[in-house]
């Protein structure tokens, strides 16, 4: 896009947004301060690099497509990775899974990782001047194929489980130090079951104790910060999913842990963005994994839409944005996966700018006054305003290309490189 005119067209959204007294230079330096953690498992469908062919399943996720170019080992990623960064504005985080970690060819089990397994990560952070996030990868293993990981009822699967993420905090606490940014290391299980159980509870006390287990070693905050994720019903666990909303939220609150809230995740009429007022009562901080799902929890590539806007909007009104950890959480494998990541930390971005450029303070005055029309017609009215413009102008000045000028760089890079891939 021509640089003058994205200028002049910011110079005139300046003034627009001025008069409702929204300054956009203070949204974009706010904006600038959002890190959006970049989940690496778009680049590969979620199958990581511990066997030449990690096979995803066990456990209600699901990548479906077979778009060429996938992510087939460490370098892909790193060069995949690099690619999308330099196409977004600002800085992001990186979000690793422990499948993820540079194995050298090496067979090494879950319950056997270490931090030299992830030390080319963190060296690869130091490069990128950029933070990590880590996650324990309970799942695509014959431990967890039964649909239990650390609620089972088998013991040794159970104890398996826990070393594995016990090791996880370990690693995410050395990448936190090294790195000089805590590292949030986020625990998400699949368990749960097909069909009705009889002995949920014997379940649900069992993930308990090992999350106690687990969260005994105490790192340190500047390092380390622990997650954890609820969820409604997987593939395979319909029936019952044993870390529900309210098992996660009551831990979480008792044991000062972070919770996870992937929009995924509920009922589909309920919403986030509703509950992050609610939770924030009583967490320090959340993570979110923000997601599109359609129909169900199906991780579809993240939009510009009601419900991020929502997400976004509450955090800002809750002046809660240095609360929120911010990541990404999607697989789509049906199209170019480049374009998938930078499609959704754009929306994400977005969301998050047109919540800084709400007339927060108008539009409580309204509500308090009961002036309900004015509220909603206001709402109303920004919707048109020209949030684009603001926006091209944080690309601009970024030096990262502007509104539709990435989709020829990444067909560009589809050709030259993921095409080849084989
Ligand atoms: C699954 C959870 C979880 C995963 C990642 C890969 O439903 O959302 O966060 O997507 O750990
Ligand atoms: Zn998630």
């Amino acid at each position: 896009m021509d640089k003058d005119k994205v200028i002049l067209a910011y110079n005139d959204a300046k003034e627009q947004y001025a008069t409702f007294g929204v300054d956009t230079e203070a949204a974009l330096k706010k904006l600038d301060q959002v890190k959006i953690s970049l989940h690496c498992w778009q680049t590969d469908d979620v199958g990581g690099f511990e066997t030449p062919d990690a096979i995803l399943g066990g456990g209600g996720i699901q990548a479906t497509g077979n778009y060429p170019g996938k992510a087939r080992t460490i370098d892909h990623l790193r060069q995949d990775i690099d690619k999308v960064m330099s196409l977004l504005p600002g800085k992001q985080r990186l979000n690793l899974h422990a499948i993820y970690g540079d194995f050298k060819g090496e067979k090494v089990d879950r319950d056997q990782i270490e931090v030299k397994h992830f030390q080319s990560w963190i060296d690869w952070a130091k490069k990128h001047e950029t933070g990590l996030d880590f996650n324990p990868t309970c799942f695509s293993h014959p431990y967890a194929d039964d649909g239990f990981t650390l609620s089972s009822k088998n013991e040794k699967y159970r104890k398996f489980w826990i070393e594995h993420t016990k090791r996880t905090r370990r690693i995410a606490a050395e990448m936190g130090k090294q790195l000089g940014t805590p590292s949030v290391n986020n625990i998400w299980v699949p368990d749960g079951s097909k069909d009705i159980p009889v002995d949920r509870n014997a379940h649900r006390a069992l993930l308990k104790q090992s999350l106690d287990e687990i969260f005994a070693t105490e790192y340190p905050k500047a390092y380390l910060k622990d997650a954890i994720e609820s969820k409604l019903f997987g593939i395979g666990s319909e029936s019952m999913v044993v870390g529900s909303a309210e098992f996660y939220l009551g831990y979480a609150i008792k044991n000062n842990k972070l919770i996870c809230l992937d929009n995924g995740h509920f009922h589909p009429t309920e919403q986030v963005g509703d509950k992050i007022s609610s939770v924030l009562q009583y967490v320090d901080e959340l993570l979110l994994h923000v997601t599109r799902g359609v129909r169900w929890d199906s991780d579809h590539v993240v939009i510009f839409n009601d419900e991020i806007q929502l997400i976004a909007q509450e955090i800002v009104r809750c002046n809660a944005l240095h609360r929120v950890n911010v990541g990404l959480d999607y697989f789509d494998a049906s199209l170019n996966r480049i374009g998938a990541y930078v499609i959704g930390t754009r929306a994400a971005q977005l969301a998050f700018l047109y919540a800084l450029l709400e007339p927060t303070e108008t539009l409580r005055k309204y509500e308090e006054a009961g002036q309900n029309f004015e509220r909603l017609a206001l709402m109303e009215v920004m919707k048109t305003k020209p949030l684009g413009a603001v926006y091209n102008y944080y690309c601009l000045t970024s030096n990262v290309p502007v509104a539709e000028d990435y989709i020829p760089v990444i067909q560009q890079y589809e050709k030259d490189v993921l095409s080849k891939r084989i």
